[in-house]
């Protein structure tokens, strides 16, 4: 027997899928709403690989109550979601009106969402800043605007949503907002300093600039929340930050410490003074006065103002020590290990290969180094060429279904024997959608689109999590919605195979906290297989 079908994750596990207002809503001028930074940089010739924009997506404004219908298909417990800052203030500032349209569609998903027993998990920002304050004071390079702007946009967002809402994330991504908009400019506004891609920028001093003020107006909104709101509405505030495995390439110094830098400067950067207090030194020592400083003032607001670690993962890099990239912290990235074979499958993007061992390794290492609960708010992976594939072909998504089931091992794994805190995993995404700069050429759905007839089409990895979860939840919490799941029939996965691991990592080391239940009675402690051979390797490898 198979650890998968003996161990569980605790009863009050909430998992789910995650989508983002400007991936999936279309609909960009109804309403009132106003231009995000999205709408006229995706349309400008070149910004996307097939040069199409944002104003149609998955159609989800109109057909959201189709989505929920999926969703309970689905048998989720919670659906996490953006809000698009333009709908609800449609120029974004202080002083500007309030939208009362854009309040109302929130709000009407909101109750569809708790009257189908789905617990909404709301992010205030991903990555749509009202094109208005870009024009403004451009954005998130003015660091004394966009904190109260944004501040006052969170607050409208906790009046009129947080009696039902009990989960919030401040900011998506600030790795992204900060290197891919101002940095590698390949992301909106798409500042940076390559003149063949923008007219404006440099990227050698605004990621920085962008990446503080982002952690501020995250900090003062979590302030504002626990101080004004928390008591009376009960819920929990946090941030969501990327970051994917660092793997040594080998085993030499210089490459063990590479993969630390990879991590300081993925992950450190916003997580060392939100959780610890201060930005990391190797980040300091890179940038010398181009990284900003906090006053005291606003580091005792930065520190401590998050209240769980929220993590979206996807892929695993093997770092080698070298190169002028400072946003992977003088570290190349590659998936080819030294005998020259690949770490995983290839996906559709080329940033990502399907390898699990790196998330368990990545959960261990977060959980470690922050002590906080973990919610794993995005997962996920593209399938190569499945843009191109009939829609049957689509539809038996093999390689994600691969892909999800060694990505849930890997957590249960974490949860029952290296005894991390995990709470929550959201797959990335509940559609196919506007993937960014990629179009909508790269699929990241559980569930196809069909962008003529905008038709949703279940894959088999949707169905897979659906039955790994109905599975691996006990039954006692299970909404009474998720009884109506009609999407039954999983896709079988294919057997894990456990890659070998080259090079001995100096960050990971697993945790073996003593288990004990939510009630406080200790746990059985059972080692699964891939357990034990992890172990195995770590033991070899002298860990
Ligand atoms: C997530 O970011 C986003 O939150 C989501 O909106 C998106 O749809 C999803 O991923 C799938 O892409 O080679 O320098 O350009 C994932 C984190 C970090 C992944 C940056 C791509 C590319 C770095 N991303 N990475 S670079």
């Amino acid at each position: 027997m198979s650890a998968t079908t003996t161990t569980k994750l605790p009863k009050d596990f909430i998992w789910g899928f995650a989508t983002a207002s400007f991936q999936i809503e279309g609909a960009t001028d109804v309403d009132g709403r106003g231009k995000s930074i999205w709408d006229d940089f995706s349309k400008i010739p070149g910004k996307t690989l097939d040069g199409r924009d944002g104003d149609v997506a998955t159609d989800s404004y109109n057909r959201w109550r189709e989505d929920l219908d999926l969703l309970t298909q689905y048998g989720v417990k919670s659906y996490r979601f953006s809000l698009s800052w333009s709908r609800i203030i449609p120029l974004g500032g202080r002083n500007d009106p309030v939208n009362e349209a854009g309040i109302k569609f929130y709000s009407d998903l909101i109750d569809a969402l708790l009257e189908r027993g789905i617990t909404p998990f709301v992010t205030l920002y991903h990555w749509d800043l009202p094109q208005a304050l870009h024009d403004r004071y451009l954005g998130w390079l003015n660091k004394e605007e966009i904190v109260q702007d944004y501040v006052r946009y969170a607050r409208v967002c906790f009046e009129r949503f947080g009696d039902r809402v009990k989960h919030w994330l401040t900011m998506n991504e600030p790795w992204c907002i900060s290197i891919l908009g101002y940095g590698r400019g390949v992301f909106a506004p798409g500042r940076s300093s390559d003149r063949l891609r923008s007219t404006e920028g440099d990227s050698s001093r605004e990621p920085w600039i962008a990446g503080h003020s982002v952690i501020l107006a995250h900090a003062y909104a979590a302030k504002a929340y626990r101080e004004e709101f928390k008591e009376k509405q009960g819920g929990q505030i946090g941030i969501t930050l990327n970051g994917d495995w660092a793997m040594p390439y080998d085993d030499s110094p210089a490459n063990i410490e590479a993969a630390q830098h990879a991590l300081d400067v993925a992950i450190g950067w916003f997580a060392d003074p939100i959780y610890l207090g201060s930005y990391p030194a190797f980040m300091k020592q890179m940038l010398g006065d181009r990284l900003p400083e906090f006053t005291p003032e606003e580091l005792a607001v930065v520190k401590g103002s998050s209240e769980f670690y929220g993590m979206n993962t996807y892929t695993t890099n093997l770092c080698k020590a070298g190169g002028d990239d400072e946003f992977q912290g003088h570290v190349e990235y590659t998936f080819t290990r030294p005998d020259g074979t690949q770490l995983g499958e290839q996906a559709h993007c080329a940033w990502l290969q399907d390898y699990a061992p790196g998330f368990r390794d990545l959960l261990n290492y977060l959980y470690k180094r922050y002590r906080k609960p973990i919610y794993v708010t995005e997962n996920g992976f593209a399938v190569k060429d499945e843009n191109t594939m009939p829609l049957e072909q689509a539809l038996k998504d093999d390689a994600r279904v691969h892909y999800y089931a060694g990505v849930t091992d890997a957590l249960l794994n974490a949860v029952n024997e290296d005894g991390v805190d995990v709470r929550a995993y959201f797959g990335w995404s509940l559609l196919d959608n506007f993937e960014w700069a990629d179009g909508y050429v790269t699929r990241f759905g559980v569930t196809y689109v069909d962008y003529d007839t905008q038709k949703r089409y279940p894959k088999d990895s949707g169905k897979f999590l659906s039955k790994w979860f109905k599975e691996h939840i006990p039954e006692s919490e299970t909404p009474k919605a998720a009884t109506t799941n009609v999407i039954v029939e999983a896709a079988k996965p294919k057997p894990i195979v456990a890659t070998s691991v080259t090079g001995k990592s100096p960050v990971v080391e697993r945790l073996h906290i003593e288990q004990v239940s939510r009630d406080g009675a200790p746990k059985k402690k059972r080692k699964a297989p891939f357990a034990r051979f992890t172990a195995y390797v770590s033991a070899f490898l002298g860990l």
